[in-house]
């Protein structure tokens, strides 16, 4: 076959896939590691077109333009007039520019309030490094849906704000002057994940690293590796390999050892090795292992640390041994730049800020964050709970909600799987008890343990009041049957009473589970003073924590917290003149990066927990 042929061959292939996907609905499928690939960054400046009437997107009669062959109109041709008699409204060559990756709404002053299309382009040129390469393009995370065309053609569209996907642009792709145009819209819908109503700012744009990927034409699209459930001396692997009609020779090297597997039908291989010597990944000892994989031409290399996570009773078990979760919650933002956190830098950053803090966990609220967190947090022995953006009231009967909310949390999992650091996947965050709500969250229950039974899941769950007592709190959540912890947030002292009621809060669980609280908290506005009881001050930030700590000390089946929050974030719900001016200000580092007086309080409580 020439190459030629090969290369149509391929874009066949890839189209199929694509087709097949679209009508099926199919489980996304990412590629293992895309970042290590050989291949080109697209990040820098692209032009864009702000569009929000989706002039570019519909005809006058509002049909989609991308919908007929070929396509009369569209910004997605990226047109330039023939002649100089020729009308064409539209010119990303004279257009302005923004910055990829980064959110629009903090680089363009008329953005930052703007919710609704945005046009993307991007032009390059890229030749295969040889022929029979397979070529991607890969986008970290478009918020909140995108629709991607190269060099006028549709290659398909992605709905989700946070989490990665690619396009297979194998035989499409030119040596020279291709163009990349996206559409990225970030209107909120009732029926999407999230729905209209978030405590958060809704950053559109391309947010995250967008790239060209490059593979040979048989290749290893996926893998996990780590410790056997519950064992301590054995790894599991499987490999997952794309564009192979025969069995291939899998090798896979850890930890010194070397150990083969030919593939099965369905292209997958899978490992089970002794390795007896392994020094287990902890907070105290965040210890990596290179890992390496090759298969035909193919290899890829990663760095995996190997640990347990359990639960046992009201315990939850690292390596074995009960641990305590010194945690807190973080937005992906980072507030000195007021912006989508995106590169390694705001990772290291923003979790650095949680080192200092005594944490040895992190919640990564409300939505996936960028990959760079579970990386980072491999490497500086942080445990990370993850989450999907089913927050407050979503559309629980309906099933493409669902059908959105599982491609998410898929999307996630098939991510992060291989990182030590992240070991509880959360469903849900402050959702209303119901029969069709609870249903739901079982199914994202299922979907997370069908793809990982080796970490823990959990909810943010809610409290609910006592009619007989007005000082004691339950949790007896139906949902809190499928989780692995019993987590939820709770505001005594800030939206229910002031700090002193603390000290007269009794609990009582529906489950003995660990209890993990992942939130409590109050706004302070650094550098603003008062005494105890004056809203908004560092004073009564700290007073609340002081108090919090002690009611949550006498609970006995306390296993950890993940305070609201590290830093002062965004939002459009906080509108409070000369206090808040649009940020949830709970942060225990201001929007300048200094630490209020709360933050001492909660590091000394976690260096006494540690060094107990
Ligand atoms: C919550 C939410 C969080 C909010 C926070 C607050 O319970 O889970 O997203 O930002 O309270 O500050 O009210």
């Amino acid at each position: 076959m020439s190459d030629d042929n090969r290369g149509s061959r391929f874009a066949a292939v890839a189209l199929l896939s694509f087709w097949l996907a679209a009508a099926h609905g199919g489980e996304p499928s990412l590629i293992q590691n895309a970042a290590s690939r050989p291949g080109m960054t697209l990040n820098g400046k692209w032009h864009v077109i702000v569009d929000p009437y989706e002039n570019g997107y519909y005809d006058y009669r509002r049909e989609p333009f991308d919908a007929a062959t070929p396509p009369r109109g569209g910004y997605f041709l990226d047109r330039k007039p023939a002649d100089r008699s020729d009308l064409v409204e539209y010119d990303f060559d004279t257009s302005p520019t923004l910055t990829v990756p980064g959110d629009w709404n903090s680089q363009e002053e008329r953005l930052f309030y703007y919710e609704g299309s945005v046009w993307y382009r991007r032009k390059f040129d890229f030749t295969p490094s040889s022929p029979g390469k397979r070529t991607f393009v890969r986008f970290g995370a478009a918020n909140y849906q995108a629709d991607v065309y190269l060099n006028g053609r549709k290659l398909g569209r992605h709905v989700g704000g946070f989490t990665p996907f690619e396009f297979e642009i194998t035989g499409l792709v030119k040596p020279a002057d291709n163009s990349l145009v996206v559409k990225v819209d970030n209107a909120r819908h009732p029926d999407a994940v999230p729905t209209v109503n978030t405590d958060w700012w809704n950053y559109g744009g391309l947010t995250r690293d967008v790239a060209i990927v490059e593979t040979p034409a048989a290749f290893i699209r996926d893998y996990q590796v780590q410790l056997e459930k519950g064992s301590a001396r054995r790894i599991a692997a499987r490999v997952q390999l794309d564009g192979v009609n025969a069995p291939v020779k899998v090798t896979l090297s850890v930890a010194g050892v070397n150990v083969s597997a030919m593939s099965d039908a369905a292209g997958v291989a899978t490992f089970s090795l002794a390795a007896p010597k392994l020094a287990l990944w902890s907070p105290e000892n965040p210890k990596l292992y290179g890992v390496s994989i090759s298969a035909g031409d193919d290899h890829v290399d990663d760095r995996v640390g190997f640990r347990n996570i359990a639960v046992r009773g009201t315990d939850i078990l690292l390596n074995g041994r009960s641990i305590f979760l010194r945690g807190i919650s973080l937005h992906e933002e980072n507030p000195l730049r007021g912006g989508r956190a995106y590169s390694e830098e705001d990772a290291r950053m923003l979790l650095g800020w949680a080192k200092e803090l005594g944490c040895n966990f992190v919640r990564l609220a409300h939505y996936p964050h960028n990959e760079h967190m579970a990386r980072v947090a491999d490497e500086m022995g942080l445990m990370l709970w993850e989450e999907v953006p089913v927050y407050w009231t979503i559309q629980w009967e309906n099933p493409a909600t669902l059908a959105n909310a599982r491609t998410q949390l898929t999307e996630l999992i098939t991510r992060d799987r291989n990182r030590a650091s992240v070991i509880v996947w959360s469903v849900a965050n402050e959702t209303p008890v119901s029969e069709p709500r609870t249903r739901f969250l079982k199914q994202l229950v299922d979907t997370a343990r069908a793809l990982d039974d080796t970490r823990l899941v959990s909810a943010a769950m809610e409290v609910h009041a006592d009619p007989a007592n007005p000082n004691h709190r339950i949790v007896d959540d139906p949902f809190g049957a499928y989780t692995d912890l019993l987590s939820f947030n709770q505001y005594v002292g800030w939206y229910d009473g002031l700090p002193d009621k603390l000290a007269q809060i009794t609990w009582s669980f529906g489950y003995q589970k660990p209890v993990v609280i992942s939130e409590f908290g109050a706004d302070a506005l650094q550098g603003f003073h008062g005494d105890r009881l004056t809203r908004f001050s560092e004073e009564y930030q700290e007073d609340l924590y002081l108090k919090t700590i002690a009611m949550l000390e006498r609970i006995p089946q306390w296993r950890g917290t993940t305070p609201w929050i590290l830093a002062d974030f965004r939002s459009p719900r906080r509108p409070l003149p000369n206090v808040q001016d649009g940020w949830n200000r709970k942060g225990l580092i201001g929007e300048n990066g200094t630490k209020k007086k709360a933050f001492y309080v909660l590091k000394d409580f976690y260096d006494r927990k540690a060094s107990q």
